[in-house]
C-alpha cells in the first residue's frame, strides 16, 4: 500500500460514508445526527495511526488476507467512531459546554441535548460492529479479533478515556501539578491514540516487542497530540479550528502552556515527538506512521 496520506484519508473517509450508508438504513431518526457528526471533516489521525502502525509492524493486505485494504479501513473506523463519541459528549452544556466542532454547530446545538446524548451512545456498539467486521474480512482469528476489541474498550473505559475526562472536569479551577496534568492527558487522549498503534501491530500479528514498540509511540504521540491541542487552544484560529478557541481558559482548565508556558509547553511537545520517533526508528516499514507523528506536532488545526 504506496498510496499518499490524502489518498489514506480519501480512502478511510468513502468507507465511512459507505458503511454508515448500510448500516444504518433503517435506523432513523438516529441516523441523521449519527451521520452529521461522524461525516464533518474531521482529521482522521485516529484511523491514520492504525493503518500506519499496521504498516510499520508488516502488515500486508492481499488476497489471502481477505477483502485487504477494505477490512483494515473497516477496523480503522472503530477508533474514529469512539473518538467522534468522545466529542459530541465532551461539548455538552454539562461537560465543556462548546457550540463549535468540526467547522459547524455542535450535535446537541443542531438536534438537541438529548439527541446528542443518544448518538454519542449509539456510536460505541457501531465501533465494536466495524472492529469485529473488519477483523472478519482480514481472516484474522476469533482471539486476535477479540484482543482488537480489548484494546479499543480498554482505552474508552474508566481506566481510559472516560476516567481521564473525569479527572479533567474534577480538576478544573483546581491548581494541578504537571505530573497531575500529564496523567490527565493520558487517560482522555493519548489512551485511544495509543489503542490505534497497538490495534495497528495486533492486527498485522506482529512480534509483542513490536506491538509494545507501538504503544509506546501512541502513548508519546497521544502526549503530544493534547500538549498541542492546549497550545492551539491559546495562538490557533477558531476558523481554522473550525471550534472556537481560549476555552480552556474560561473554563478554568490546567494546560500545559499554562504550567510551563507557551515555550514550555512547545519543548515538551518537541521533546514527546522525539520520543515517539525513537520507537519507530527500528521499524522497517514506518515512514508513513513517521509522517503522521510529524502531522500531529506540527498541525495548526
Ligand atoms: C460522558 C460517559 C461520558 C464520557 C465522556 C467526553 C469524553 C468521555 C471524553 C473526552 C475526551 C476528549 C474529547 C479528549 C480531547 C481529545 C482531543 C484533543 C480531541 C480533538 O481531536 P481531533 O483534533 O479532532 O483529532 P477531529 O475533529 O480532527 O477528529
Amino acid at each position: 500500500m504506496t498510496r499518499g496520506l490524502p489518498e489514506l484519508r480519501a480512502a478511510i473517509d468513502a468507507e465511512l460514508e459507505g458503511w454508515l450508508s448500510e448500516t444504518l438504513r433503517g435506523t432513523a431518526p438516529i441516523a441523521e445526527p449519527i451521520r452529521y457528526a461522524v461525516l464533518a471533516k474531521g482529521k482522521r489521525i485516529r484511523p491514520l495511526l492504525f493503518v500506519g502502525a499496521w504498516e510499520a509492524a508488516g502488515g500486508v493486505a492481499g488476497p489471502r488476507a481477505g477483502n485487504g485494504a477494505r477490512g483494515l479501513h473497516r477496523v480503522a473506523l472503530g477508533p474514529e467512531l469512539v473518538h467522534t463519541y468522545s466529542l459530541i459528549h465532551d461539548d455538552l452544556p454539562c461537560m465543556d459546554d462548546d457550540d463549535l466542532r468540526r467547522g459547524r454547530p455542535t450535535v446537541h446545538v443542531r438536534y438537541g441535548e438529548r439527541a446528542a446524548v443518544m448518538t454519542g451512545a449509539a456510536l460505541l456498539p457501531l465501533a465494536i460492529r466495524a472492529v469485529a467486521e473488519g477483523a472478519a474480512r482480514l481472516k484474522l482469528p476469533d482471539p486476535v479479533a477479540s484482543r482488537l476489541i480489548g484494546v479499543l474498550t480498554g482505552a474508552a473505559g474508566g481506566d481510559g478515556m472516560v476516567g481521564g475526562q473525569l479527572l479533567d472536569l474534577l480538576a478544573e479551577k483546581q491548581s494541578v501539578s504537571f505530573e497531575t496534568l500529564e496523567r490527565i492527558h493520558l487517560g482522555k487522549t493519548a489512551r485511544l491514540i495509543a489503542a490505534c498503534c497497538t490495534m495497528g501491530g495486533v492486527a498485522a500479528r506482529a512480534p509483542e516487542d513490536t506491538v509494545d514498540r507501538l504503544t509506546r509511540f501512541g502513548i508519546a504521540v497521544g502526549l503530544a497530540f493534547q500538549t498541542v491541542d492546549d497550545i492551539l487552544d491559546v495562538t490557533g484560529s477558531s476558523s481554522r479550528m473550525g471550534k472556537i478557541g481560549g476555552r480552556d481558559e474560561a473554563l478554568g482548565k490546567a494546560t500545559t502552556p499554562s504550567i510551563l508556558g507557551l515555550e514550555g509547553a512547545r519543548a515538551r511537545a518537541e521533546e514527546l515527538g522525539c520520543e515517539a520517533l525513537g520507537e519507530i526508528s527500528p521499524l522497517a516499514g514506518a515512514d508513513r506512521l513517521r509522517e503522521i507523528g510529524c502531522l500531529v506536532l506540527e498541525r495548526d488545526r
